[in-house]
């Protein structure tokens, strides 16, 4: 097995180290890839706005979680102290022994790579492998250190050619406050930052068009997610349009939906607890129900969503009772959107498409039959809202 191990500050990740990433991946065929954000010791005094420890590796997950095989360690973090990379490659090899280690690093690293903490032991641990970007003075540096690394260390450096992003994280994090670092940065790490404020960046969350909610909702998935909330998006602003709904709405409710599912049942309760919502008695064991409840809440309190967009978000797992129309498209979008794979799902969009009742009347059904196959309680309100749409149908029919 070939680990590569990518280590840095990453004070922001930019859209760089996650090109730098890929590249790797793909030129020395990596099995996986440790993404390791160096310790930071708490009294070090950085600007105000500085991310912390938790803050960088967050958004190092965000960044490079969608790369696969790449996982983000908290291993120089935990250990505390100063980060030296051969103790990360010792505990690295300790734990995986059979593998084979590929330290990735920047030319800007390799040019100083004699004057680390125990080189030949690093070289000996790890093959190195150095990002060439066609910077200026680049070539000329590999070709001082190359024979250099060699001859002192036996160092055999494999050189990683890819894209240059012409910026650093000191840059960004200038451009940051003002405004002007979206481009450069993956798109759940310029929202995260945004809701941490984070270098100076001052964003007011209350009053955000779904363009510039994007990114922000987006920070609160796991990686895994984001396909399918941009999916679930782009789904429900189609059924708004075609049933007169408002979009933007939507778009909205669409984006939040999810925003606290990647919780735990624990972090959900306490988020019940923080906003006076207690959890029903099967809300209280099963979070894939809670996050409908908590998200709602969420949504209210940290980006003051209005009444509507709180009910499309707070019904969307169970539906409810007489459902709004907004109500209804969050729920139908989340079931038949794009990414969807599930046995039955194809009918459901059939349906979906030829009526909005009768689609949501077949995704209750679905999820009682399911819930029904694998034993699981059927919750009253999923029931009441199956109920009212067939007794409306009944009473149509009248
Ligand atoms: O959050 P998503 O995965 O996008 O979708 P969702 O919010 O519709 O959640 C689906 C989960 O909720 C799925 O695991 C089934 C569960 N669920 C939905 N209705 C009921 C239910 N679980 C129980 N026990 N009872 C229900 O009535
Ligand atoms: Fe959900
Ligand atoms: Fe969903």
């Amino acid at each position: 097995m070939r680990i590569g191990i990518y280590g840095g500050t990453f004070n922001p990740p930019h859209l760089g180290h996650v090109h730098a990433a890929e590249a790797a991946g793909r030129a020395l065929a990596l099995d996986r890839l440790l993404i390791v954000p160096d310790n930071i010791p708490p009294h070090k005094a950085l600007p105000e706005g500085s991310a912390d420890n938790e803050q960088r590796l967050e958004m190092a997950r965000l960044a490079f979680g969608a790369i696969p095989n790449a996982e983000v360690t908290d291993l120089e973090v935990r250990r505390a102290g100063k980060s030296f990379t051969v103790d990360t490659l010792r505990a690295i090899h300790a734990a995986e022994p059979e593998a084979e280690l590929w330290l990735l690093m920047g030319s800007d690293m390799l040019a100083c790579l004699h004057l680390w903490h125990e080189p030949e032991e690093i070289v000996r641990l790890a093959h190195i492998a150095a990002f060439v970007r066609g910077a200026a003075g680049e070539e000329e540096m590999f070709r001082r250190m190359l024979p250099l690394l060699r001859s002192n260390f036996g160092a055999d450096v494999t050189q990683v050619p890819m894209e240059a992003l012409a910026a650093s994280s000191t840059e960004i994090r200038r451009r940051a406050a003002e405004g002007t670092a979206a481009e450069l940065l993956p798109e759940p790490v310029w929202g995260y930052i945004q809701r941490m404020g984070l270098y100076g960046v001052k964003t007011d969350l209350t009053r955000l068009t779904p363009c510039q909610l994007r990114p922000v909702a987006l920070s609160y998935l796991k990686p895994g997610r984001v396909a399918h909330v941009l999916g679930t998006e782009e789904t429900a602003v189609r059924l708004a349009r075609r049933l007169g709904a408002d979009e933007k709405k939507a778009r909205t409710a669409a984006l939040l939906h999810d925003c606290t599912k990647k919780l735990s049942l624990p972090e959900q309760l306490a988020l019940c607890e923080k906003y006076g919502a207690p959890p029903d008695a099967l809300e209280r064991q099963m979070p894939q129900l809670l996050h409908a409840k908590t998200g709602a809440h969420l949504a209210r309190d940290v980006f003051a969503v209005d009444d509507e967009i709180y009910g499309a978000i707070r019904w969307h797992t169970t539906g409810r009772e007489d459902m709004t129309c907004l109500e209804k498209v969050i729920y139908l979008a989340d079931c038949i959107e794009p990414a969807r794979r599930y046995p039955g799902v194809e009918e459901l969009r059939r349906a979906a498409a030829e009526d909005l009742d009768k689609g949501l009347t077949l995704a209750l059904e679905m999820t009682v039959r399911r819930m029904e196959r694998l034993g699981e309680p059927i919750h009253e309100n999923t029931r009441k809202a199956l109920r009212f749409l067939k007794g409306q149908e009944s009473s149509d029919g009248i």
